[in-house]
């Protein structure tokens, strides 16, 4: 009797469970060794540290994820030692999913020449990123305003200035 409207039940609920889990992805491409993918699983696993960022409104929060220089030697980036020469005329693009984006040299990004530590957060506040702003977020400290924290990080584009 009900059997198709059962169907069509599960079938959403199926459709809908598979909507609600689905993966958001980070990825390094460009002038990389080896272009990256990493899920939200993947990215917790990595070394984690944390940074204090002044919300636009003069708040301070804690930013708690992944170093960016982490990821970027993980896609073989050209970084430390290796940093040098026309490397340094490399720029990383950051993407974001709403179309946002912004742009950092290479060497901003690198510890060995940068005193700030960029990270990839997941967690604000000890908390996941909100819904909309994550569930991955630059941050960048040091700046006068959080303009290139950016939410819902997709993708690092690193390429050669001079192409
Ligand atoms: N993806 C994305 N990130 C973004 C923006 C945006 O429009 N899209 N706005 C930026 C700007 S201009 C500011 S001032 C900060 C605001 O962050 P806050 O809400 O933590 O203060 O987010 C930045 N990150
Ligand atoms: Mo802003």
């Amino acid at each position: 009797m009900y059997i198709k409207q059962l169907f069509a039940l599960v079938f959403s609920l199926t459709v809908l469970c598979a909507l609600a889990n689905a993966q958001a992805f980070f990825q390094v491409t460009g002038e990389v060794g080896t272009p990256l993918k990493l899920n939200e699983a993947e990215i917790a696993k990595m070394n984690r540290t944390s940074v204090t960022l002044t919300d636009k409104d003069g708040k301070d929060h804690s930013y708690t994820g992944v170093p960016v220089l982490d990821l970027l030697n993980r896609a073989g980036v050209t970084t430390g030692k290796q940093l040098h020469g026309e490397n340094l005329t490399k720029y990383v693009l950051v993407k974001c999913a709403d179309g946002y984006a912004v742009l950092f040299s290479l060497a901003e990004m690198d510890t060995a020449l940068s005193k700030k530590t960029i990270i990839l957060a997941t967690e604000a506040d000890n908390k996941p990123i909100p819904e909309g702003k994550g569930p991955f977020r630059l941050v960048v400290p040091g700046e006068g305003r959080p303009a290139r924290s950016c939410f819902q990080v997709v993708e690092f584009i690193v390429k050669f200035a001079k192409d």
